[in-house]
């Protein structure tokens, strides 16, 4: 069974929405590294006062600091037995994408699976738009939609040519969508 799974799309695409079914259905650890940084800014922590200002600008946190959340819970994962995960919104780059490699290796635990979820601007610009979170307002999302395909997007070429990648079409209720990625995972 495919059990160690990572979600990748632009923003808005629903990767957190259906991360969350799925990890909740197959009883995987649903790490969001979005989600962790914005846990850390409501904490008013240290690392929370450092992320605030760059998300809040649509650009990418610092590689050290989403490393180092990850790192730790995958092995705290690994050390209470290693069940399956679901990554959503990391890795966001190929520095990041790099490390993860190099983690997953140590824990001798690769990727079973890589989900491109693919949307058009227009959807995914009205999607923000209508979520709106302290980082969706227009200018914001465009520039959030310019970092993915400078930063983000050559993870496409990384995991198709490492032979893990499925694309889904992401437009569509969140029930069809999600029947989409259940069929890519017997
Ligand atoms: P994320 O939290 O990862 O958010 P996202 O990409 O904007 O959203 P996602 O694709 O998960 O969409 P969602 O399900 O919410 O990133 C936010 C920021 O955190 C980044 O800009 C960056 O600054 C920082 N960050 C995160 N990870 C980082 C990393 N690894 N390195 C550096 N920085 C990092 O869905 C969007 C909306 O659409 C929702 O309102 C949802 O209800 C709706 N929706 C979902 N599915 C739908 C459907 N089928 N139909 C209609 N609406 C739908």
């Amino acid at each position: 069974m495919k059990q160690r799974l990572l979600f990748l799309g632009p923003p808005g695409a629903g990767k957190g929405t259906q991360a969350q079914l799925l990890a909740a259905e197959r009883q995987l650890l649903h790490l969001s590294t979005g989600d962790l940084l914005r846990g850390e800014v409501a904490a008013g922590t240290e690392l929370g006062q450092e992320a605030e200002a760059v998300m809040a600008r649509g650009e990418l946190v610092s590689d050290a600091l989403v490393l180092a959340i990850v790192r730790s819970r995958l092995e705290q994962q690994a050390a209470g037995g290693g069940g399956g995960w679901l990554l959503d919104g990391f890795p966001r780059n190929v520095t990041q994408a790099d490390a993860l490699r190099e983690l997953l290796e140590q824990l001798g635990q690769p990727i079973d699976l890589v989900v491109l979820m693919e949307l058009t601007d227009a959807v995914l610009i009205q999607r923000l738009l209508s979520r709106g979170r302290a980082d969706d307002n227009e200018a914001v999302i465009r520039h959030r939609l310019e970092v993915y395909r400078e930063q983000t997007a050559p993870l496409i070429a990384y995991y198709r040519e490492a032979g893990l990648l499925q694309a889904v079409e992401a437009d569509g209720t969140v029930e069809q969508i999600a029947e989409r990625i259940t069929g890519l995972l017997p």
